[in-house]
């Protein structure tokens, strides 16, 4: 389907910032305090998962496959589109930029996996390779600490502001998860969203997210 034409040029580039510079500090602030909450919270929420059967999230989708594509932006702290909605078997294309004023990131996964990555976010900011506005790439690689110190999940990206990913993805089984951001504190402060993969006979999901 050709419906759906992105302006790449405009994709690329650093979208303007519209929202007003006192609310951004005050969202700096809050964002400073939820981060040092978050080092309390993480570790309660990672202690009540195992049991449940996991949803299959699905698997790196085939270019030539993608039958749909669904921007999503990353702002401070959520995202629009709120919620999206796929269909089973579908192969889609997110086209993900962060818009915001903080690294963000877009991760495919259940709420456990959810819990479980905000750790591994937490130690990324422990040892410095993430900061509130900033990630050290080239810190990422040579940890040593159970190789869990990259972050290079095909599920998820991690984006410093006015980048922009790319993530092709094929979802095999119905299923409810979720898409969420796992920088400490973001979660808890909304950043996540329902990602609901339906039965492909709901044809009207084709249309519903914009
Ligand atoms: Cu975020």
């Amino acid at each position: 389907m050709k419906s759906t034409v992105f302006d790449r040029q405009a994709i690329v580039s650093r979208a303007p910032i519209s929202r007003a510079i006192v609310s951004r500090a005050l969202i700096s602030t809050f964002t400073g305090i939820a981060l040092s909450i978050g080092v309390v919270s993480f570790a309660m929420a990672s202690a009540g998962h195992g049991n449940a059967k996991k949803p299959t999230i699905g698997q790196a989708g085939e270019e030539a496959h993608v039958s749909r594509t669904i921007e999503v932006n990353l702002e401070d702290n959520y995202f629009t589109p709120e919620k999206i909605e796929v269909t089973k078997n579908q192969t889609v294309r997110f086209v993900i930029k962060n818009t915001g004023e903080f690294v963000h990131e877009f991760n495919i996964g259940t709420a456990a996996m959810h819990a479980s990555h905000q750790e591994e976010m937490m130690m990324m900011v422990d040892h410095g390779m993430l900061e509130v506005d900033k990630i050290n790439r080239n810190m990422m690689m040579d940890m040593g600490e159970g190789g869990m110190m990259s972050h290079d999940d095909p599920n998820s990206v991690l984006l410093e502001p006015g980048e922009t990913a790319e993530i092709v993805w094929q979802f095999p089984e119905a299923a409810e998860l979720e898409f969420a951001c796992n920088v400490p504190g973001h979660y808890d402060s909304g950043m996540m969203g329902e990602l609901t993969v339906g039965e492909p006979d709901h044809d009207s999901v084709e249309l519903s997210t914009e």
